[in-house]
């Protein structure tokens, strides 16, 4: 089976690109180690402290984040980094070719009870002639990403990796250590008879995710004329991971819940990457009316609404936005 670094190459990956992406793998595997070790090495749990989002911190966010920004900032090629854990972007090398952008774990509701959950990660070119730690570094459109990915911290680690030619799926090898090939062209089926939604935020909902959904659930009898299961992981990472496996349409659209949180979903280290990842793999990704990556990040913690996957679903589905 074929090792990661070879298929980079293969795809003709800038080296100084290919540097960056291994760094933030060795990151990966580190976290992997820990999230195996649970309980018995005390990443179960949670901080006393809140993020930018306002959220309690697990202690394996905290601990993530941390491995994942030192081993960067180690890196010449990185100028900047951002985290979905951090208040503000973080200043790398002066000369570094490429920001990155990072969910050191997301779907922390989970940790501890031993379900899936993941890194998400994107790179984008470093702006020329702005300092590192210019906000202006990151308000780049979706489809300036250089690469994209997530690590899956499921039963087997998982890389699902996209450089912009097509989306790579790849295993950790335990014994050895590295990533190997194990699925060389993602492929999302174009039709799904599986969604993926929080159902707890029904009443929440706008007029047209209700309609939509509505239709759904009359399956057979509806107009959909056919009959549609559900299945919701609370981690974006394991609800995206079965899409481009099997196909579906994961949504996570905006709500009346809280007027100052419209969307739940973060633009640039969750939606960014998993649409650039959906795409690659023959998926669509929209937040309603636009194309996710063409969308352009205003702030950093930005908020969007989210639909992505099988690309006939997600047409449906946006079509009801309209
Ligand atoms: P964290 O970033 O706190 O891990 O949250 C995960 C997440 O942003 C995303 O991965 C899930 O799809 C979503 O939250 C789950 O949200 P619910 O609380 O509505 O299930």
């Amino acid at each position: 089976m074929q090792r990661l670094i070879y298929t980079l190459k293969q795809d003709q990956v800038d080296l100084d690109l290919i540097m960056v992406i291994r760094t933030v793998l060795a990151s990966c595997k580190e976290i992997a180690f820990r999230v195996g070790q649970g309980a018995l090495g005390d990443v179960l749990g949670s901080t006393l402290d809140e993020n930018i989002q306002g959220e309690t911190q697990k202690k394996l966010d905290v601990i993530a984040n941390q491995l994942i920004k030192n081993m960067l900032l180690t890196e010449s090629n990185v100028a900047a980094i951002a985290s979905e854990e951090e208040d503000d972007i973080v200043a790398g090398n002066a000369n570094g070719k490429y920001i990155i952008a990072f969910d050191p774990l997301d779907g922390s509701s989970n940790i501890d009870i031993n379900g899936q959950i993941g890194t998400i990660f994107t790179i984008f070119p470093a702006v020329e002639g702005l300092a590192q730690d210019d906000p202006r570094q990151f308000q780049q459109k979706g489809r300036n990403q250089l690469a994209a990915g997530y690590v899956l911290y499921g039963p087997s680690t998982m890389l699902m990796l996209t450089t912009g030619k097509g989306t790579r799926c790849f295993t950790l090898d335990k014994t050895h250590g590295g990533f190997l090939l194990t699925d060389e062209q993602v492929s999302v089926p174009a039709e799904t008879q599986e969604f993926s939604i929080n159902m707890a935020n029904a009443r929440f909902w706008y007029e047209p995710t209700s309609r939509y959904i509505d239709d759904l659930l009359l399956g057979e009898t509806g107009v959909r004329k056919k009959r549609f299961n559900m299945r919701w992981n609370a981690a974006m990472v394991g609800d995206i991971h079965r899409v481009l496996s099997r196909g579906g349409i994961f949504m996570y659209p905006s709500d009346n819940r809280d007027p100052n949180k419209p969307a739940k979903l973060r633009l640039l280290y969750e939606a960014y990457p998993m649409a650039m990842l959906v795409e690659n793999a023959g998926g669509r990704a929209s937040n309603g009316t636009a194309d996710i990556l063409d969308l352009e990040l205003e702030t950093l913690h930005q908020r969007v609404p989210v639909i992505m996957g099988s690309s006939k679903e997600v047409e449906i589905s946006t079509s009801y936005y309209t």
